[in-house]
């Protein structure tokens, strides 16, 4: 399979907030560097990213968001007490007047929701060259000549959790919705969705919610006892236009391949039906049974058979990284994932 990579995302190592204390993130170097060395081990085809384009990035994001983004962190370094990662800790909840402040500080809260994920230095060089990775995976698929084209791009930072206008699990930009909307852009009448990490994608959910030209559906750890919390909820369909075009199935903690397949055959009749043209996968392997901070019980052996599933569609597909934090093994179980395509 083409794989899309770039080192760029080393620049990008956050803070979160675990317990009582700051941590560096879950998602870090490692993961990306070890999913090459798997990938480059069972050779494939790699490629850079083409340059991110900017009317692509405002098709998912809003502009005052980009512009918060990539200002961010300098703002930052202007306090004192900066330190070594940009923070919120003021959100705009219930009852509260949500005008965007003034303040950086402000601004923190305004434009994330989860203390789960911070701004550094490199923050915006790593996650605009993963949205570029993601858009050149889709460009690959968009102009192979290949009957069945697939294409792998190894974002890091990841993007799922990241809406129109908010960051937060560990994600800045929508990675699988600037692919999936490059595939609107290219000629595609409509793409689906599947998400296949462990959490719930809120952040594409949420960009795509009132829309009928892509259709999102998941599979991911029930919201009532997981993060995100308060998203991915079976109920929550779509509305105006997208009514009927959001699909959730939220599974409890120590779900295994049999109910996890089960809700799989679910998804995959719904995309079927659903006359898309092309499909963005949203890969976690955070689903795997050893993973430090999930709890599903999927096993190595299971991610070809599932890939092999999704193939099935015989519909063209871009792969994104999402989220997987066994870094024992996030080499091992992505690329058995990527021989479920042939
Ligand atoms: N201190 C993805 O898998 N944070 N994001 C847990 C633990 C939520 C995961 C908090 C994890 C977000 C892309
Ligand atoms: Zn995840």
């Amino acid at each position: 399979m083409l794989v899309v990579r770039s080192d760029v995302h080393r620049q990008h190592h956050s803070l979160e907030l675990a317990g009582s204390e700051l941590i560096k993130s879950w998602d870090g170097p490692d993961r990306a560097d070890l999913i090459s060395a798997a990938l480059m081990e069972a050779e494939h085809e790699f490629v850079a990213p083409d340059t991110l384009d900017r009317d692509l990035l405002t098709r998912v994001h809003s502009a005052d968001y980009i512009t918060f983004l990539k200002t961010a962190w300098s703002r930052w370094t202007e306090q004192p007490d900066a330190g070594s990662a940009a923070i919120g800790f003021t959100w705009p909840v219930r009852g509260m007047n949500s005008t965007i402040p003034e303040s950086l500080i402000g601004q923190l809260g305004y434009y994330s929701f989860a203390a789960d994920c911070s701004i550094v230095a490199g923050t915006w060089n790593a996650a605009s060259e993963a949205a570029a990775i993601a858009q050149t995976a889709a460009d690959a698929v968009i102009n192979s000549s290949d009957p069945n084209p697939t294409a792998f791009g190894l974002c890091r930072p990841p993007g799922h959790h990241a809406g129109v206008d908010q960051f937060g699990g560990y994600c800045y930009l929508n990675n699988a919705a600037i692919a999936a909307q490059r595939l609107l852009d290219k000629g595609a009448s409509r793409v689906a969705v599947l998400d296949v990490d462990y959490h719930h994608g809120n952040g594409t959910q949420s960009i795509f919610y009132e829309r009928s030209d892509v259709l999102f559906a998941s599979i991911h750890a029930d919201p009532k006892v997981e993060f995100p919390y308060f998203a991915g909820h079976a109920g929550e369909t779509g509305t105006g236009a997208g009514a009927g075009w959001n699909l959730n199935l939220p599974l409890p903690h120590g779900t295994g391949i049999e109910s996890w397949g089960a809700a799989l055959n679910l998804a995959l009749g719904r995309i079927a039906d659903s006359g898309a043209e092309a499909i963005v996968v949203s890969l976690g392997v955070d689903t795997f049974k050893g993973d430090p901070i999930s709890r599903f019980l999927l096993d190595t052996s299971d991610y070809p058979v599932i890939a092999a599933r999704i193939a099935g569609l015989g519909l063209p597909t871009v792969v994104v990284q999402e989220g997987g934090y066994a870094v024992e093994a996030i080499g091992t179980n992505v690329a058995a994932f990527l021989t479920g395509f042939g």
